[in-house]
Protein backbone atom coordinates (compact mmCIF):
# COMPACT_ATOMS: atom_id res chain seq x y z
CA UNK A 1 0.00 0.00 0.00
CA UNK A 2 1.29 3.43 -1.09
CA UNK A 3 1.13 6.44 1.42
CA UNK A 4 -1.26 8.39 -0.85
CA UNK A 5 -3.39 5.08 -0.28
CA UNK A 6 -3.48 5.02 3.49
CA UNK A 7 -6.82 5.97 4.80
CA UNK A 8 -7.17 7.16 8.28
CA UNK A 9 -10.68 5.35 9.26
CA UNK A 10 -13.15 7.49 11.24
CA UNK A 11 -14.51 6.79 14.79
CA UNK A 12 -18.24 7.33 15.70
CA UNK A 13 -18.41 8.25 19.18
CA UNK A 14 -21.73 6.85 20.45
CA UNK A 15 -23.93 9.11 22.80
CA UNK A 16 -27.44 7.57 24.25
CA UNK A 17 -29.41 9.90 25.61
CA UNK A 18 -31.82 6.73 27.25
CA UNK A 19 -32.47 4.92 30.33
CA UNK A 20 -32.38 1.73 28.92
CA UNK A 21 -29.22 1.07 26.63
CA UNK A 22 -27.20 -2.13 26.53
CA UNK A 23 -23.96 -0.05 27.57
CA UNK A 24 -24.62 3.21 28.66
CA UNK A 25 -28.18 3.25 29.50
CA UNK A 26 -29.03 6.19 31.97
CA UNK A 27 -25.26 7.24 32.47
CA UNK A 28 -25.97 10.70 29.86
CA UNK A 29 -30.08 10.94 30.79
CA UNK A 30 -29.54 14.62 32.14
CA UNK A 31 -28.64 16.56 29.21
CA UNK A 32 -25.98 18.02 31.02
CA UNK A 33 -24.47 15.08 31.53
CA UNK A 34 -24.86 14.24 28.00
CA UNK A 35 -23.27 17.71 26.84
CA UNK A 36 -19.99 16.68 28.99
CA UNK A 37 -20.17 13.01 27.83
CA UNK A 38 -19.83 14.84 23.90
CA UNK A 39 -17.00 17.09 24.93
CA UNK A 40 -15.14 14.22 26.12
CA UNK A 41 -15.47 12.53 23.06
CA UNK A 42 -14.53 15.36 20.78
CA UNK A 43 -11.45 15.53 23.16
CA UNK A 44 -10.71 11.47 22.82
CA UNK A 45 -10.45 12.21 19.16
CA UNK A 46 -14.04 11.11 17.56
CA UNK A 47 -14.83 12.45 14.07
CA UNK A 48 -18.78 12.15 14.97
CA UNK A 49 -20.57 12.05 17.92
CA UNK A 50 -23.72 9.78 17.41
CA UNK A 51 -26.82 11.06 19.48
CA UNK A 52 -29.59 8.10 20.26
CA UNK A 53 -32.53 8.44 22.32
CA UNK A 54 -33.94 5.17 21.62
CA UNK A 55 -32.26 2.26 23.04
CA UNK A 56 -32.01 -0.49 19.94
CA UNK A 57 -31.27 -2.83 21.87
CA UNK A 58 -33.11 -6.40 21.54
CA UNK A 59 -36.05 -6.39 23.45
CA UNK A 60 -36.08 -2.79 24.07
CA UNK A 61 -39.52 -0.92 24.33
CA UNK A 62 -39.91 1.89 21.44
CA UNK A 63 -39.85 5.51 22.31
CA UNK A 64 -42.48 8.27 21.13
CA UNK A 65 -41.18 10.92 18.82
CA UNK A 66 -41.91 13.85 21.52
CA UNK A 67 -40.24 12.02 24.17
CA UNK A 68 -37.43 11.21 21.68
CA UNK A 69 -37.08 14.68 20.61
CA UNK A 70 -36.83 15.95 24.03
CA UNK A 71 -33.99 13.59 24.69
CA UNK A 72 -31.89 14.30 22.02
CA UNK A 73 -32.26 18.12 20.82
CA UNK A 74 -30.54 20.12 23.35
CA UNK A 75 -27.79 17.93 23.36
CA UNK A 76 -27.53 17.56 19.58
CA UNK A 77 -27.92 21.71 19.31
CA UNK A 78 -24.84 21.96 22.24
CA UNK A 79 -22.63 19.81 20.37
CA UNK A 80 -23.25 20.80 16.52
CA UNK A 81 -20.71 23.80 16.60
CA UNK A 82 -18.04 21.55 18.09
CA UNK A 83 -18.88 18.45 15.76
CA UNK A 84 -20.56 16.43 13.46
CA UNK A 85 -23.24 15.36 14.94
CA UNK A 86 -25.23 11.96 13.93
CA UNK A 87 -28.71 11.09 15.13
CA UNK A 88 -29.28 7.59 15.42
CA UNK A 89 -32.87 7.49 14.89
CA UNK A 90 -35.71 5.41 13.01
CA UNK A 91 -38.11 8.38 12.67
CA UNK A 92 -38.75 10.75 10.37
CA UNK A 93 -40.11 13.71 12.72
CA UNK A 94 -36.81 13.08 15.16
CA UNK A 95 -34.50 13.02 12.15
CA UNK A 96 -36.05 16.54 11.54
CA UNK A 97 -36.32 18.49 14.82
CA UNK A 98 -32.14 16.56 15.29
CA UNK A 99 -30.97 18.14 11.82
CA UNK A 100 -32.83 21.58 12.43
CA UNK A 101 -31.01 21.42 15.41
CA UNK A 102 -27.32 20.62 13.73
CA UNK A 103 -27.39 17.27 12.88
CA UNK A 104 -25.57 16.70 9.38
CA UNK A 105 -25.76 12.51 9.41
CA UNK A 106 -29.03 10.35 9.61
CA UNK A 107 -28.17 6.90 11.55
CA UNK A 108 -30.70 5.09 10.27
CA UNK A 109 -31.26 1.23 11.81
CA UNK A 110 -34.17 1.09 9.81
CA UNK A 111 -33.30 1.63 6.49
CA UNK A 112 -36.09 3.94 5.71
CA UNK A 113 -35.07 7.19 6.05
CA UNK A 114 -33.54 8.10 3.08
CA UNK A 115 -36.48 10.51 1.62
CA UNK A 116 -35.64 12.43 4.43
CA UNK A 117 -31.89 12.67 4.25
CA UNK A 118 -32.59 13.47 0.37
CA UNK A 119 -34.93 16.56 1.38
CA UNK A 120 -32.60 18.04 3.69
CA UNK A 121 -29.67 17.21 2.15
CA UNK A 122 -27.98 15.42 4.96
CA UNK A 123 -25.67 12.03 5.02
CA UNK A 124 -27.35 9.06 5.96
CA UNK A 125 -26.58 5.69 7.38
CA UNK A 126 -28.29 2.55 6.08
CA UNK A 127 -28.17 -0.44 7.77
CA UNK A 128 -29.37 -4.02 8.15
CA UNK A 129 -31.87 -5.36 10.87
CA UNK A 130 -33.98 -8.46 10.20
CA UNK A 131 -36.75 -7.72 11.91
CA UNK A 132 -37.38 -5.26 14.44
CA UNK A 133 -35.67 -4.43 17.93
CA UNK A 134 -38.27 -5.85 20.36
CA UNK A 135 -38.37 -9.63 18.62
CA UNK A 136 -34.85 -9.32 16.55
CA UNK A 137 -33.12 -12.30 18.45
CA UNK A 138 -35.56 -14.55 18.94
CA UNK A 139 -35.08 -16.55 16.00
CA UNK A 140 -33.00 -14.78 13.18
CA UNK A 141 -32.60 -16.77 9.87
CA UNK A 142 -30.81 -16.74 7.10
CA UNK A 143 -30.18 -18.65 3.59
CA UNK A 144 -26.82 -16.81 3.43
CA UNK A 145 -26.70 -14.33 5.17
CA UNK A 146 -23.55 -12.41 3.76
CA UNK A 147 -25.47 -12.17 0.13
CA UNK A 148 -28.95 -11.27 1.55
CA UNK A 149 -27.14 -8.18 3.71
CA UNK A 150 -25.07 -7.08 0.76
CA UNK A 151 -28.06 -7.11 -1.46
CA UNK A 152 -30.84 -5.54 0.72
CA UNK A 153 -27.47 -2.68 1.09
CA UNK A 154 -27.44 -2.35 -2.16
CA UNK A 155 -30.98 -1.99 -3.08
CA UNK A 156 -31.44 0.65 -0.38
CA UNK A 157 -28.30 2.66 -1.23
CA UNK A 158 -29.25 2.63 -4.97
CA UNK A 159 -33.09 3.65 -3.35
CA UNK A 160 -31.46 6.30 -1.73
CA UNK A 161 -28.69 7.99 -4.46
CA UNK A 162 -32.03 7.93 -6.98
CA UNK A 163 -33.55 9.93 -4.08
CA UNK A 164 -30.92 12.28 -4.19
CA UNK A 165 -28.82 11.39 -1.08
CA UNK A 166 -25.11 12.45 -1.97
CA UNK A 167 -23.45 10.49 1.06
CA UNK A 168 -24.41 7.33 1.54
CA UNK A 169 -23.10 4.60 4.59
CA UNK A 170 -23.53 1.37 4.68
CA UNK A 171 -23.69 -0.85 8.14
CA UNK A 172 -24.44 -4.70 8.16
CA UNK A 173 -25.96 -4.32 11.06
CA UNK A 174 -23.80 -6.57 14.04
CA UNK A 175 -26.47 -7.90 16.51
CA UNK A 176 -29.61 -6.40 14.72
CA UNK A 177 -31.35 -10.18 13.78
CA UNK A 178 -28.18 -11.97 13.92
CA UNK A 179 -26.50 -14.71 15.66
CA UNK A 180 -23.04 -14.94 16.76
CA UNK A 181 -22.76 -17.40 13.82
CA UNK A 182 -24.20 -14.46 11.70
CA UNK A 183 -22.25 -11.82 13.13
CA UNK A 184 -19.05 -14.05 12.21
CA UNK A 185 -19.53 -14.93 8.73
CA UNK A 186 -20.33 -11.18 8.17
CA UNK A 187 -17.40 -9.96 10.10
CA UNK A 188 -15.19 -12.95 7.35
CA UNK A 189 -17.18 -11.44 4.72
CA UNK A 190 -17.12 -8.20 5.26
CA UNK A 191 -15.00 -7.05 2.06
CA UNK A 192 -18.13 -8.12 -0.01
CA UNK A 193 -20.17 -5.25 1.86
CA UNK A 194 -16.95 -3.05 0.78
CA UNK A 195 -17.01 -4.23 -2.42
CA UNK A 196 -20.19 -2.47 -3.12
CA UNK A 197 -18.08 0.30 -3.57
CA UNK A 198 -19.45 2.90 -0.70
CA UNK A 199 -18.14 3.76 2.81
CA UNK A 200 -18.66 1.60 5.04
CA UNK A 201 -20.01 2.08 9.24
CA UNK A 202 -19.05 -0.95 11.78
CA UNK A 203 -21.22 -0.56 14.76
CA UNK A 204 -19.82 -3.66 17.09
CA UNK A 205 -18.25 -2.01 20.43
CA UNK A 206 -19.23 -4.13 23.26
CA UNK A 207 -21.54 -6.36 21.41
CA UNK A 208 -22.98 -10.00 22.91
CA UNK A 209 -20.95 -11.32 20.48
CA UNK A 210 -17.73 -9.19 21.69
CA UNK A 211 -18.91 -10.92 25.60
CA UNK A 212 -19.22 -14.25 24.58
CA UNK A 213 -15.85 -14.51 22.15
CA UNK A 214 -13.93 -12.87 26.02
CA UNK A 215 -16.02 -15.57 28.06
CA UNK A 216 -14.89 -18.11 26.01
CA UNK A 217 -11.84 -17.35 25.69
CA UNK A 218 -11.56 -16.63 29.43
CA UNK A 219 -12.70 -20.38 29.81
CA UNK A 220 -10.36 -21.67 26.88
CA UNK A 221 -13.66 -23.25 24.90
CA UNK A 222 -15.34 -22.56 21.51
CA UNK A 223 -18.08 -19.60 22.51
CA UNK A 224 -21.52 -20.92 21.10
CA UNK A 225 -24.93 -18.94 21.51
CA UNK A 226 -25.58 -19.68 24.83
CA UNK A 227 -22.41 -18.74 26.21
CA UNK A 228 -23.25 -16.26 28.85
CA UNK A 229 -21.71 -13.12 27.85
CA UNK A 230 -18.95 -11.00 30.23
CA UNK A 231 -20.51 -7.83 31.57
CA UNK A 232 -20.56 -4.81 28.93
CA UNK A 233 -17.40 -3.23 30.79
CA UNK A 234 -15.45 -5.73 30.19
CA UNK A 235 -15.79 -6.12 26.71
CA UNK A 236 -12.89 -3.76 25.23
CA UNK A 237 -10.18 -5.45 23.82
CA UNK A 238 -12.48 -7.47 21.80
CA UNK A 239 -14.42 -4.45 20.44
CA UNK A 240 -10.93 -3.21 19.41
CA UNK A 241 -9.99 -6.49 18.05
CA UNK A 242 -13.16 -6.81 15.94
CA UNK A 243 -13.03 -2.90 15.11
CA UNK A 244 -9.18 -3.47 14.18
CA UNK A 245 -10.80 -6.61 11.70
CA UNK A 246 -13.12 -4.21 10.18
CA UNK A 247 -10.72 -1.74 9.44
CA UNK A 248 -8.56 -3.66 8.29
CA UNK A 249 -11.35 -5.43 5.55
CA UNK A 250 -11.73 -1.44 4.19
CA UNK A 251 -14.40 -0.47 7.24
CA UNK A 252 -14.17 3.45 6.52
CA UNK A 253 -15.68 4.18 10.23
CA UNK A 254 -15.68 1.97 13.39
CA UNK A 255 -18.81 3.51 16.22
CA UNK A 256 -17.27 3.04 19.49
CA UNK A 257 -17.85 3.73 23.22
CA UNK A 258 -14.69 3.40 23.84
CA UNK A 259 -12.96 6.63 21.53
CA UNK A 260 -10.00 6.53 22.57
CA UNK A 261 -8.79 3.00 22.43
CA UNK A 262 -10.63 3.39 19.12
CA UNK A 263 -9.07 6.02 17.63
CA UNK A 264 -5.70 4.95 18.47
CA UNK A 265 -6.18 1.44 16.75
CA UNK A 266 -7.91 3.24 13.64
CA UNK A 267 -4.36 5.50 13.59
CA UNK A 268 -2.18 2.17 14.08
CA UNK A 269 -4.05 0.52 11.15
CA UNK A 270 -3.78 3.37 9.35
CA UNK A 271 -0.14 3.72 9.54
N1 LIG B 1 -25.79 -0.28 17.10
C1 LIG B 1 -26.53 0.28 18.06
C2 LIG B 1 -27.19 1.50 17.83
N2 LIG B 1 -27.05 2.16 16.67
N3 LIG B 1 -26.14 2.28 14.51
C3 LIG B 1 -25.40 1.75 13.53
N4 LIG B 1 -25.24 2.38 12.37
N5 LIG B 1 -24.76 0.55 13.70
C4 LIG B 1 -24.86 -0.18 14.85
O1 LIG B 1 -24.28 -1.28 14.92
C5 LIG B 1 -25.64 0.37 15.91
C6 LIG B 1 -26.28 1.62 15.70
C7 LIG B 1 -26.67 -0.41 19.37
O2 LIG B 1 -25.74 0.07 20.29
P1 LIG B 1 -26.00 1.19 21.41
O3 LIG B 1 -26.41 2.48 20.81
O4 LIG B 1 -24.79 1.27 22.27
O5 LIG B 1 -27.15 0.59 22.30
P2 LIG B 1 -28.71 0.86 22.38
O6 LIG B 1 -29.31 0.54 21.06
O7 LIG B 1 -29.15 -0.07 23.47
O8 LIG B 1 -28.92 2.30 22.73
Amino acid sequence: MTSEERVLPLVMGVLNVTPDSFSDGGRWCDPDAAIARGLELVAEGASVVDVGGESTRPGAKPVDAPEEIRRVVPVVEALAPVIRVSIDTRKDEVARAAVRAGATLINDVSASLWRTAAELGTGWVAMHMQGSPETMQESPTYTDVVAEVATFLEQRAALAARAGVKEIWLDPGFGFGKTMGHNLSLLRHLDRIVAIGLPVLVGLSRKATIGRLHAASDQAEVPTESTPPVPTDDRLEGSIALGVWAMAQGARMIRAHDVLAAVHSAKVVAA
